[in-house]
């Protein structure tokens, strides 16, 4: 059945995964009480998100985790989605914004319950195809409580994919706190997990800013929650070629550590659509920035709706001169879904792993530099218990990732560029 199991913490989290889970019950066809009303062409796959109850209601497979009890009120109070209250959990004590209280102090207390329902998760699963986390790295509840999940996992020694849809927001965070605490989360996510997609607020604003839309959270997690849906529906709904975690992680991750991939989508409603439009405007971003066409490993196109099962566009994706050749190297796949988004006809979607990161983690090592260097704030961690240790740690997992994202890439090229030599001869 491959079923995936959504995981949301901290306001960021639970608000993105509770639009997650909006747009899936619409995409489903399932009416406000989560009952199917579509029966012929949405039943397929419902279950990669979904246990059927006995009263023939979709319920999602989720655990929303935060340290203040708001977010969690609020998800009771929504009349469109219906969510097991046994798998929401909050303290009233918040974080102070330190990822020191989500790891370390309030949150860990918060693991035992966790751990009971993740369990159970994966006992009454047939076939567990992976585990999907939502947070944003600057918040401590969210970075916090993500980084003692992801350290439960690796020592259950879990054989599913560990799949983090982080939001960062590089530079416009509400506090210095959340330099460190992005840090902090990353070691966990550079060692651990399988595949990070990366989310950036300031890419979300500007998505809302060119089509119109107030620049606001509830906007940010409805276009991020439209790239999910974008991203997931090769899993959930049959086509010509089926996607799934696994096959993500073996076709665009080349190098463990250099696991962090660039969404972006775009809805196509006319037929003459060209692959240079879709890759320089029309894209929506949601991510940090590319320098296309040379900076990608890797990359997976999501076609989803009837105009891609034409000939033509087949053709155009896997022309040997695309700009989407990268080095020479073909090392794109494709995933394709045969059932339309219930609002847009077609849709593409796109998952790079880019070089372009590098960049952007660049600009929190700097930060992260000047703060440590005057020890600024570090007491509000050390009183929870860390020490500088994990500090230098952090720091330096970051710096290493950096450097690994230069000669990754280099190297690529330079193989490409001595094959062709040696052709010539
Ligand atoms: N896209 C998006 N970003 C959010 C949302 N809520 C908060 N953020 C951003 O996330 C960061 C703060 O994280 P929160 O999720 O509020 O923090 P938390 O995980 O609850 O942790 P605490 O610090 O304990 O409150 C800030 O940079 C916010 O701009 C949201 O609903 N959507
Ligand atoms: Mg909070």
């Amino acid at each position: 059945m491959q079923e995936i199991i959504i995981i949301g913490i901290g306001q960021c989290g639970i608000n993105v995964g509770v639009e997650f889970i909006k747009q899936l019950n619409y995409d489903h066809c399932l009416n406000n009480v989560q009952e199917i009303i579509n029966q012929d062409r949405y039943k397929q796959k419902i279950n990669v998100f979904y246990n059927e109850n006995s009263r023939q209601q979709y319920i999602p497979r989720c655990l929303f985790l935060d340290l203040e009890p708001s977010s969690i009120d609020r998800l009771h109070l929504q009349k469109d989605v219906i969510i097991d209250p046994n798998c929401c959990f909050s303290k009233n004590c918040g974080s102070n914004n330190s990822y020191a209280t989500g790891q370390y102090t309030e949150g860990a207390e918060l693991m035992d319950e966790c751990k009971h329902i993740l369990d159970k998760y994966f006992e009454t699963s047939d076939n567990l195809q992976g585990i999907m986390m939502f947070f944003s790295t600057g918040g401590g509840s969210g970075s916090g409580i993500a980084s003692n999940l992801i350290q439960y996992f690796r020592e259950k020694d879990l054989t599913k994919i560990v799949h983090c849809n982080p939001v960062f927001s590089q530079g416009i965070t509400h506090s210095n706190l959340e330099i460190y605490n992005t840090v902090f989360v990353m070691h966990q996510m550079i060692e651990t997990v399988d595949i990070v997609t990366v989310y950036d607020n300031v890419a979300l604003y500007n998505i809302c800013e060119n089509n119109f839309l107030t620049s606001n959270h509830e906007n940010c997690n409805k276009i991020m929650a439209e790239s999910l849906i974008q991203t997931t529906a090769s899993y959930r709904f049959p086509g010509f070629i089926n996607g799934g975690m696994k096959k993500l992680t073996l076709n665009l991750i080349p190098f463990p550590r250099i696991h962090f991939l660039q969404p972006k989508y775009m809805i196509v409603n006319q037929i003459n659509w060209s692959m240079t439009d879709i890759l320089k405007q029309k894209y929506k971003l949601c991510s940090f920035e590319d320098n296309l066409p040379t900076e990608y490993l890797s990359y997976q196109i999501q076609l989803r709706g009837n105009c891609f099962e034409m000939p033509e566009s087949q053709s155009l994706l896997i022309k040997k001169d695309d700009l989407y050749q990268i080095n020479g190297h073909d090392t794109h796949y494709r995933v394709h879904t045969r059932i339309q988004h219930r609002d847009h006809e077609n849709i593409i979607g796109f998952l790079g792993n880019s070089n372009g990161f590098k960049k952007y983690l660049q600009k929190y090592q700097e930060d992260f530099i000047k703060l440590f260097k005057r020890k600024a704030f570090v007491y509000i961690y050390e009183l929870q218990g860390m020490d500088k240790m994990e500090f230098t740690e952090a720091e330096s997992d970051l710096n290493d990732l950096i450097s690994e994202y230069g000669p990754h890439f280099n190297n690529y090229q330079m193989s490409y560029d001595y094959d062709e030599e040696e052709a010539e001869f």
